[in-house]
């Protein structure tokens, strides 16, 4: 069943396809939104487990395109529980009435590019399929959990819940014994709460993973008063960072040249101060490996100082990453955990998980026995929800063949070979390393002017040329390559699903210099893209040449060893 044309399909109805949505229709475009949940929201929809909370803090994870809709609603935490910001979603959508122009429970299983008429052809699950000159990927970097599973799941009696597929009426374990796989971020905010509500809580970990306190409580009046003074300045100091959130980031505080007493003293009261703080106290903890390791010893400090068994607290601290590169966790009270009665660490390193059993899960040396088990076994992130759709795009070519040897984008919004189809937060974009509510309206509001421009000149597509997504694509890799982010195994690289290709996902360069980058662009008349109308080609400009400067006060020795690993890069790549 063939629908009437449309201009615009979203896929998704988080945050950033609600505000597509929004800037859509602000064009005056037909625009049809599909979601395959129930209601609005995105991860905050599906990822209900006990414990979820933003790891931004709530003032700057919202949205400021509307100082009417920002000055009506009131956080009343630091870092807003998954309650609080799926009711933030729905009451976005109520305000703009965008719910009438979503079609919920609906999932869109192809999208077939018609070159005979600048458009797509996308497929739904109910079998019909949807006309549209535009498609925009909406659909979130952490959307499809993984496919992880274990022998014997399918005997196992009890129940099994994955963390970001949570019930919508909860779950109660009081009385039970649960068992948890998993210590990424979803493990480590519902471990706590879990082992409140059980009577026992098993955890398997495989890694263990750097976390920081959030200090979550009621927003701090003096940041209240700071951002109600003037919003727009609150604002434009976090979008001018590298994550989309003011961090404090000392650029010219170099670890290795600085006193222990005085590099003691800034740690501790960046944990005090609680979340990423952590992250930004030296400009060289994310490139010296010597530097990074001052950090990672204060943070297993924290471990051993919370701990209360040394040998648990062992297990607990990493040793297989430098602090940072994989996602760092924000938690409340999850160390402290380790020390109730009802709770036991279990290191399936050393006791490897063989498989479940008709009553739970049996390792190498034991059997434990349990009423629920919980998969907090993450996510086929950045690339997972994109790949799952049927894209073919010039030529039939689809985005999987186009992806074989891992993402390539021009700018995380765009593929070569693929008009017409945009991405939000994309592979290729500052995305998963930032605030995410900033990089959505950033992506969002540069979408809209992209299909602005294409009406007033009355194009029929636009297509990022193959040149600039191969410059875009070596940036990308160049600049984490600068890091030390490419050297663990982390979802950031695609290392948690088996068989995906290896390539750090997301643009390190920061989301401040990611958007100068895409003005740029567009102050060059959209560089690195091919503008046409049927046969017609009406502008091509088919090199990217908006490359950042080199960094400003980067200490020489830092610098030096940045460059050191893109030169090995290049040659490892026959770049150079
Ligand atoms: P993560 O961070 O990918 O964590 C998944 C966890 O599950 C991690 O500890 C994995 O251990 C573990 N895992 C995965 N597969 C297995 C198997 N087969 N056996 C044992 N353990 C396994 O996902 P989250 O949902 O916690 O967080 C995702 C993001 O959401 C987070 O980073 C924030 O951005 C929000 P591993 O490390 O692979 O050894």
């Amino acid at each position: 069943m063939m629908a009437d044309r449309l201009d615009v399909v979203i896929v998704g109805a988080g945050f950033s396809g609600m505000y597509t949505l929004l800037k859509c229709r602000e064009q005056g475009l037909k625009v049809q939104v599909i979601e395959a949940g129930s209601g609005v929201g995105g991860t905050w929809y599906w990822n209900r487990y006990p414990g979820a909370r933003v790891d931004i803090q709530s003032l700057e994870y919202s949205f400021g395109f509307d100082e009417k809709l920002e000055q009506d609603w009131r956080w009343t935490e630091r870092y807003a529980p998954q309650a609080e910001l799926l009711s933030y979603a729905n009451h976005v959508a109520d305000r703009f009435d965008l719910k009438k122009d979503i079609c919920f429970q609906t999932k869109v299983t192809a999208a077939h590019w018609d070159a005979a008429v600048d458009g797509w052809n996308v497929t739904l699950d109910s079998g019909a399929v949807i006309p549209a000159r535009f498609v925009v990927m909406a659909t979130g970097c952490l959307s499809v959990p993984t496919d992880v599973t274990f022998p014997g799941i399918e005997d196992y009696k009890g129940t099994i819940h994955r963390t970001s597929r949570w019930p919508h009426e909860g779950v109660d374990f009081s009385g039970q014994r649960v068992g948890i796989i998993g210590t990424g971020s979803s493990a480590i905010q519902s471990i706590p709460i879990i082992a409140q509500n059980a009577a026992h809580l098993t955890v398997f970990q495989r890694t263990p993973n750097y976390s920081m306190p959030a200090h979550n409580g009621p927003i701090p009046d003096s940041d209240f008063q700071e951002w109600l003074a003037d919003p727009r300045a609150y604002r434009a100091r976090s979008r001018a960072t590298v994550g989309g959130f003011w961090n404090e980031a000392r650029d010219e505080a170099i670890a290795i040249h600085t006193a222990p007493d005085e590099i003691a003293d800034e740690l501790e009261r960046r944990w005090g101060w609680g979340g990423f703080r952590l992250l930004s106290g030296f400009a060289d903890q994310a490139i010296d490996p010597q530097a990074n390791k001052i950090v990672a010893d204060f943070v297993a400090a924290k471990i051993r100082e919370q701990v209360k068994d040394p040998k648990v607290a062992e297990l607990l601290t990493p040793k297989d990453h430098p602090f940072g590169t994989k996602r760092p966790c924000v938690d409340t009270g999850y160390y402290a955990t380790y020390n109730r009665d009802n709770v036991e660490l279990i290191d399936l390193r050393a006791n490897p998980l063989e498989a479940f059993t008709a009553t739970g899960i049996k390792t190498t040396q034991r059997r434990f026995d349990f009423d629920a088990v919980v998969l907090a076994t993450g996510f086929d992130a950045m690339t997972g929800a994109i790949e799952r759709v049927d894209i073919r795009g010039v030529g039939g070519e689809t985005i999987n063949e186009h992806w074989a040897a891992g993402p390539e984008t021009y700018l995380g919004l765009m593929v070569a070979g693929f008009p017409n189809l945009f991405l939000i937060t994309g592979p290729g974009s500052p995305s998963v390393l930032t605030n995410m509510i900033h990089s959505i309206e950033q992506h969002v509001e540069y979408v809209a002017s992209i299909i602005a421009s294409l009406n007033a000149s009355q194009a029929g597509r636009i297509e990022a040329s193959i040149e600039a997504e191969q410059a875009w694509t070596d940036h990308c890799d160049q600049t984490a390559a600068m890091t030390l982010l490419p050297q663990s195994n982390s979802w950031y690289m695609g290392a948690n699903v088996p068989g995906k290709p290896r390539r750090f996902m997301a643009y390190a360069g920061g989301l401040h210099t990611y958007t100068d980058i895409c003005n740029a662009v567009r102050g060059k008349g959209w560089q690195g893209f091919v503008i046409a109308r049927g046969d017609q080609v009406l502008s091509e400009s088919r090199v990217f040449d908006s490359l950042p400067p080199p960094p400003e006060n980067m200490a020489p020795h830092l610098m030096e060893m940045a460059m050191g690993r893109v030169m090995n890069w290049m040659q490892e790549h026959g770049r150079a």
